[in-house]
């Protein structure tokens, strides 16, 4: 049914108001006891490991150590690996020691090979090796019999392997069994008598290995997956005591501290286009990125399973379901148990290949994931302003008019967005010749205003001999192909449709070469591209997604392979954009499907929303989840996807967007238009007062993508990064930090008088952006809000660079004035940077940039550079500088390096204790320092 109604999506229009709530169609997509293999692996229960480390066996090398781990139930080998790595991380590899084929090791994710430190082995028993991992003074222990793995810092156990025993790693064998009728039945579980099941399930785990049904293939509604390689999933549990928070593992719409499991689904890792997806459950979504971070008050950890097959990951806890009491009681009464976290991942087909992020505080997590999968890519300037899009701008009439009612009503924009209907037939990097028959002189026109578009090349391509990028594929013979060797075709957009096999390097190749401005028709500088639909979605195929036993090149199965496949398509269309310039400028790329380093190609959005006000809210911790594991430049779709919002939740989208990273208003097609404009002049000038705020914090956006680039710190963060020590902001889902120098809690309930704002830091002040309103922290208040709030607070400590002249685009405000806000902590003191460059080439890599240091103490404000490496020429000066939580100064004179003095003018005012400085006119590149006495 919903198939069917996808099918006639684009033609169908359906009237919003009749649909009630939106909800998911369930029976669509698997849980893990209709997917055989989280059935098996989760069949195993707690308890002592079947597998023995041959301690004998131990093979020491400089970088690593290699141990035979044997299964008694079978008497099957595999190969444990063990890395200590430069930056305190460990590396586990656990294989096959003679697979039957090779397993699938996940390639393209890494940027390049972990560097290893020396391993040494300081002790010895009968049933445990010692080792010293690296510089960082933490041990590892092996445990022959049973099997397991810890990991101490001193005496403090931080995390073990295999302690509830559940390593399950299905060997490749030859199939015994050829009574194909018996395998036809579909897994299921017993519900009426779920403790026979239960027991069932013990009994079942201690037998030695039969084929079973779902083993060899496996049928999920109409589909069945062939399975010539039989079952091959993997399965391992880690162990966190003292953890009661664990975060990351997207993506899913749910809270950012994961829930636990027991009793309920897995959280799910497959991507998939989920039509219409429900909120607040474990449910797999567009995208993955296996990486699972836990937080305490002393220490952080991550753990990085690198497998792109279908994933499910478990979480219990032996404290979930306490009250606050019962753990209060317990601490009281001494003696309890330590709370503690175990993970437990199940991955259908590869390799066990995990790294242990031994941290230890947040921003050494995000250090050594960067140091992984790479940091995110510096988006152009541009792409952190205000982006316009819908399903569809119907022709370019209709693009002219909106971009026109944007300067009409003097509202900042800067790109503009054309969905799947731009182009002839859905046949992307074409352009429908009735409605767009002048594609570049459409985009000529907005370039003359600074602005850019962004179109949709989705990679499903339509199988039609008349169309050039179909017929260029398949004579190079580059798309994936069904189990037997033929195109694989599937039901999309366009009618049937195959797909390019973005695995293989020469279809990324020429994919990436399709982006140039002879090939691209009708294209030009200022088009740049969306990718969607790249899970990648087959409206006919099993969940909506491709068939795992398709093949890919080298032989490898869809299986291997499918939570990748969104990030190549991702990867070469960008590679594309950076080709079509001659390596000068950079892309931007949005894709709605993702993977562990998909931060090196662009931005994600959060795909099919919908104008509920709990979708507004969940956006939050959708992006705080991503921003965890590396990818800052997230967005959710600003007044939601499916349905039409009522005004004041698209003004309360509109607030909240501008302060998340990727800023795009969107909408379904058959939804009733809803720019700016539509909604009374009232609401049109809170809008209008969103987006001017978006525009004077592009500076701070662009410092702190630079430091994402740079450092692997996420733009948007949990408080909890900032302030690790404090446990009531570790499962804060309403506010967040941008850096460490924002605090934004929008608005995100309906008819809000007001809300609750809670500021964290012991002996921290922060300061009201608005009104300068200063407050002590910690402490929770209660903020009457009107239709114009927006509560953002800036810190105590910080200084925060901006441009206060809002005009038509990003690009028009390049040579701009700034105006610093200096905001005092306690001591009387406070620091930022800036980050600037041309902002759209990769120029800054040959040191044209500047990295400026603002430094307030004692009554000065330096400015000097943090990286004397990059110069960069630019006009722009400094209007101005406010200081906010200072006493009156009687005099303010500004000194230039060199020597010139000269006094400064200013205002104060006493009721909010701001100092404003006039004019200091010194160009922002300069050294100076402005004195107040
Ligand atoms: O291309 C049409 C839409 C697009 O607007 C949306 O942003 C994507 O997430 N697309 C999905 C396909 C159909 C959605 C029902």
């Amino acid at each position: 049914m919903a198939v069917a109604r996808r099918l006639l999506g684009a033609a169908v229009v359906f009237t919003v108001c009749l649909i009630p709530a939106l909800t998911v169609d369930r029976s669509n997509f698997k849980t893990c006891d209709q997917s055989s293999f989280c059935q098996r692996q989760r069949r195993l229960q707690p308890g002592l490991s079947s597998y023995r480390a041959a301690l004998g066996s131990a093979k020491l090398s400089s970088d690593k150590l290699e141990v035979q781990l044997i299964d008694d139930k079978n008497q099957a080998s595999l190969l444990l690996e063990v890395y200590g790595l430069v930056g305190n991380m460990t590396r586990i590899k656990i294989n096959e020691i003679n697979p039957l084929k090779p397993r699938y090791e996940v390639p393209d994710v890494l940027v390049g090979t972990p560097l290893p430190t020396n391993l040494q082995v300081t002790g010895q028993d009968d049933n445990t090796l010692e080792l010293s991992l690296g510089e960082t003074g933490h041990k590892l222990l092996v445990t022959g019999t049973p099997f397991r793995l810890d990991i101490l810092s001193g005496q403090d156990l931080v995390l073990s392997v295999n302690s509830r025993g559940l390593l399950h790693f299905e060997h490749l064998r030859e199939r015994k069994d050829t009574d194909t009728e018996k395998k036809d039945v579909p897994a299921e579980t017993d519900e009426e008598n779920p403790e026979e099941v239960e027991s069932d399930k013990e009994e079942e785990s201690k037998k030695p290995e039969v084929d079973e049904p779902g083993m060899w293939d496996e049928t999920f509604k109409t589909h069945t997956d062939s399975k010539p390689n039989g079952p091959s999933s993997v399965g391992l549990d880690f162990s966190l005591p003292g953890f009661e928070n664990v975060y990351g593992i997207p993506e899913h719409a749910d809270n950012m501290k994961l829930r636990t499991t027991e009793g309920t689904d897995p959280y799910r890792l497959y991507n998939l286009d989920v039509f219409q997806y429900e909120l607040y459950n474990t449910m797999a979504l567009y995208g993955s990125v296996p990486l699972l971070l836990a937080h305490n008050v002393k220490r952080t950890l991550g753990i990085f399973w690198l497998n792109a097959a279908e994933t499910w990951v478990d979480i219990s806890s032996n404290i979930a379901g306490k009250t606050l009491f019962g753990k209060m009681l317990q601490y009281m009464q001494g003696g309890g148990e330590t709370p503690q976290t175990d993970v437990r991942w199940m991955s259908e087909s590869g390799i066990i290949d995990v790294f242990l992020l031994l941290g230890p505080s947040p921003f050494d997590i995000f250090k050594q994931y960067a140091s992984l999968t790479g940091t995110q890519a510096l988006p152009p300037y541009f792409s952190l302003g205000y982006h316009q899009c819908r399903w569809n701008y119907n022709d370019e009439e209709d693009v002219r008019n909106v971009d026109a009612g944007f300067d009409e009503y003097d509202l900042p924009y800067d790109v503009i967005w054309l969905d799947i209907e731009h182009a002839d037939g859905k046949r992307y990097f074409t352009w429908d010749p009735h409605k767009f028959p002048n594609p570049r002189d459409m985009l000529s026109g907005l370039k003359e205003k600074r602005r850019k578009m962004v179109a949709i090349v989705d990679p499903h391509i339509k199988i039609d001999s008349g169309y050039r990028v179909h017929n260029e594929i398949r004579a190079q013979n580059l798309y994936i192909k069904t189990k037997d060797g033929s195109d694989y075709e599937g039901w999309c957009w366009p009618g049937s449709a195959a797909y390019p096999d973005f695995t293989n390097p020469e279809m990324r190749k020429w994919w990436a070469s399709m982006f140039s401005y002879d090939k691209y028709e009708g294209s030009m500088d200022n088009l740049f591209v969306w990718n969607d639909m790249n899970e990648p979605s087959v409206f006919n195929g099993p969940e909506v997604t491709m068939h795992k036993d398709a093949l890919h090149w080298g032989g490898w199965e869809h299986r291997d392979v499918h939570n990748l496949y969104g990030l190549y398509v991702q990867r070469a269309t960008t590679e594309g954009l950076i080709q079509r310039s001659g390596g000068k400028e950079r892309p931007f790329v949005l894709t709605r499907a993702f993977f562990a380093g998909s931060q090196r190609y662009g931005a994600v959005w959060t795909g099919d929303n919908a104008a509920e006000w709990d979708h507004l809210k969940i956006s939050i911790p959708m992006c705080l989840s991503l921003s965890l594991v590396g990818i800052s430049f997230c967005g959710a779709d600003v007044g939601g996807f499916f349905k039409s919002p009522e005004t004041e939740l698209l003004v309360r989208w509109y607030q909240a967007g501008a302060y998340q990273p990727f800023f795009r208003a969107h909408a379904h097609l058959d939804t009733p238009r809803r720019e700016p404009w539509l909604h009374g002049d009232d609401n049109m000038a809170v809008i209008r007062d969103v987006l001017r705020q978006r525009y004077t914090l592009l500076p701070f956006w662009y410092t702190l993508f630079y430091k994402a680039l740079s450092e692997g710190e996420p733009v948007m963060r949990p408080l909890w990064v900032e302030f690790p020590s404090d446990v009531s902001t570790f499962a804060m889902d309403s506010q967040y930090m941008l850096g460490s120098a924002l605090l934004v809690r929008p608005v995100t309930e309906a008819k809000a008088r007001g809300v609750q704002v809670y500021l964290p830091g012991d002996g921290e002040v922060w300061y009201d952006v608005h009104s300068y309103q200063r407050y002590e922290a910690p402490q929770t208040f209660y903020l009457p809000v009107t239709m114009n709030s927006i509560p953002v607070y800036q810190r105590g400590g910080s200084i925060i660079p901006r441009k206060d002249r809002p005009r038509r685009t990003s690009d028009c405000m390049q040579d701009d004035p700034f105006t610093l806000y200096v905001a005092l902590n306690l001591q009387g003191e406070a620091r930022g940077e800036l980050f600037l460059d041309d902002g759209h080439s990769f120029n800054y890599e040959q040191n044209e940039f500047l990295f400026r240091e603002f430094n307030y103490s004692q009554g000065k404000l330096t400015a000097s550079s943090l990286d004397p490496s990059g110069v960069f020429k630019t006009p722009s000066w400094i209007e101005r500088i406010v200081i906010i939580g200072a006493t009156k100064p009687s005099s303010i004179t500004l000194s230039l390096q060199g020597g010139s003095e000269s006094s400064l003018e200013f205002e104060y005012d006493q009721s909010t204790s701001v100092i404003t400085v006039r004019k200091p006119g010194v160009n922002i590149a300069s050294d100076f320092t402005v004195s107040l006495r």
